[in-house]
């Protein structure tokens, strides 16, 4: 009888290409995303990371949560940064003597004995956790993983419904561009340009030591990123009163689908879950009514601070897809924006571009304002499968593993022609490569 395939036994394969990438990221407690780009912890990094190193060793993707969660402020919010002690503080900007979480007086209860920024990223943790459990549910109940993570994943949830909901309709906000994960989108380009940014002098990037600038935020971006936080830094990381807030799509689906995952957990472990998945359907209600654009079939960015949603169609607005919830109408207007003249899959792209191919910045290499990332693939491939779209989800599965190979597990890539930008051998890459082939 043939026997079942096991795609690491292929010395030089995609798995075993993938796997030695995070054997070399991995820092003896969790993965930095890349070692000469970005040489700390990052938060939605590691929940991606998670998931693919669950297939290689689950007690290692136990680990990487376990060091993000002990980072956890009082609040409940989980840093978007752990930095490394180790790291000399010129490798990365902004450092920890810019953040300054452990001087002070500890603004709102960040940890003593870590250091680490002061905003947060995307979470997927709860999900990145329930898979993590599953991949080995004995050792998980041995070692009381999934116990111990579960307070720490309410607390965070709460932090971002409670102090979060900056425009008071049940959405939360992010503060930064920094905390949505996609930080030069122009979807925050009308928001930002109400912000002064810092002078050029008084702050020196790392990045550019390490990418090419055409494929980086720019000077002017930066300037504003370093305003935005040092002014929120100079309030004790206390929200609201900020220059900049703004509902995101891509921010909030996962939130949701971290909430769905919570109820698993909380059903595992023996909690009543009904309340998680009612407030995971308001929030979905809540995302709908809020966000929706009927007329381009997609969903868009509201600026807490005018009130408009903002005319920009950046790859946050097709991420819902993810969710289970979402009515079958608004699926199927979103795969069509998915296939159309926007984003192209299946005609001009074989990748989701992070922005509007028609849009008046598209640029095929910088960033997120074009280039194609893998975890925005991993995540619609999940939502086309989900929502029955099997033939697209599978050209997509196919596009992504053949390019994270051929781009030697790239940042991000050109959208059209595949060709690598960014840092090499990433992790999330690297991690979610390994996860679609299992
Ligand atoms: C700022 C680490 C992170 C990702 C983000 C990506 C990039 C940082 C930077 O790298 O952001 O957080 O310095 O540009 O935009 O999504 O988590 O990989």
């Amino acid at each position: 009888a043939a026997l079942p395939f096991d795609p690491s036994s292929l010395a030089g394969s995609l798995h075993a290409r993938a796997r030695l990438v995070l054997e070399d990221n991995w820092q003896g407690a969790s993965t930095v995303p890349s070692r000469s780009l970005y040489p700390h912890q990052w938060s939605w990094d590691s929940a991606f990371v998670a998931i693919g190193l669950r297939h290689l060793s689950p007690l290692r993707a136990q680990t990487e949560l376990r060091t993000l969660f002990s980072a956890q402020w009082d609040d409940g919010r989980i840093p978007h940064i752990v930095f490394n002690p180790a790291v000399p503080h010129d490798a990365y900007f902004p450092s920890p003597d810019f953040w300054r979480s452990t001087t002070a007086g500890r603004p709102s209860g960040a940890p003593p004995a870590v250091q680490t920024s002061g905003i947060v990223q995307p979470p997927v943790h709860a999900l990145a956790v329930w898979l993590t459990h599953r991949a080995d549910p004995g050792l998980s109940r041995t070692n009381g993983f999934l116990r111990r993570a579960y307070p720490k994943l309410v607390s965070w949830h709460n932090y971002l419904l409670r102090h979060r909901d900056l425009g008071a309709g049940g959405l939360v906000s992010v503060v930064h561009p920094w905390e949505q994960g996609m930080d030069n989108s122009p979807c925050w380009d009308p928001p930002l340009s109400r912000v002064t940014p810092a002078p050029a002098g008084s702050f020196t990037r790392a990045d550019l030591a390490h990418g090419a600038p055409e494929d980086r935020p720019t000077d002017l971006d930066y300037g504003r990123y370093v305003k935005l936080a040092m002014d929120y830094r100079d309030r004790g990381y206390v929200d609201g009163g900020g220059e900049f807030a703004v509902e995101d799509p891509a921010f909030n689906a996962l939130l949701i689908a971290s909430e769905h995952a919570l109820g698993l957990i909380e059903t595992e472990l023996g909690i009543r879950s009904a309340a998680r998945h009612a407030r995971a359907a308001r929030l979905t209600r809540a995302l709908v009514d809020r966000l929706w654009d009927e007329r381009h079939g997609a969903f868009l960015c509201r600026d807490v601070l005018t009130g408009e949603l903002i005319e920009e169609h950046g790859v946050a607005s097709l991420i819902p897809l993810i969710l289970p919830a979402l009515d079958e109408g608004t699926a199927r207007a979103l795969v069509g924006t998915l296939c159309g003249p926007r984003f192209g899959l299946g005609s001009s792209t074989r990748l989701v571009p992070s922005y509007d191919l028609t849009g008046a910045c598209f640029d095929p290499h910088r960033y997120w304002r074009g280039p194609a990332w893998f975890n925005v693939g991993w995540l619609m491939e999940h939502g086309l499968r989900l929502h029955g779209h099997g033939e697209l989800a599978a050209a997509l599965r196919e596009a992504l593993l053949t390019t994270a190979g051929s781009s030697d597990f790239a940042e991000y890539v050109d959208p059209y022609t595949g060709e690598a930008c960014g840092a090499r051998e990433f992790s999330w890459t690297a991690a979610l490569t390994l996860d679609l082939l299992h």
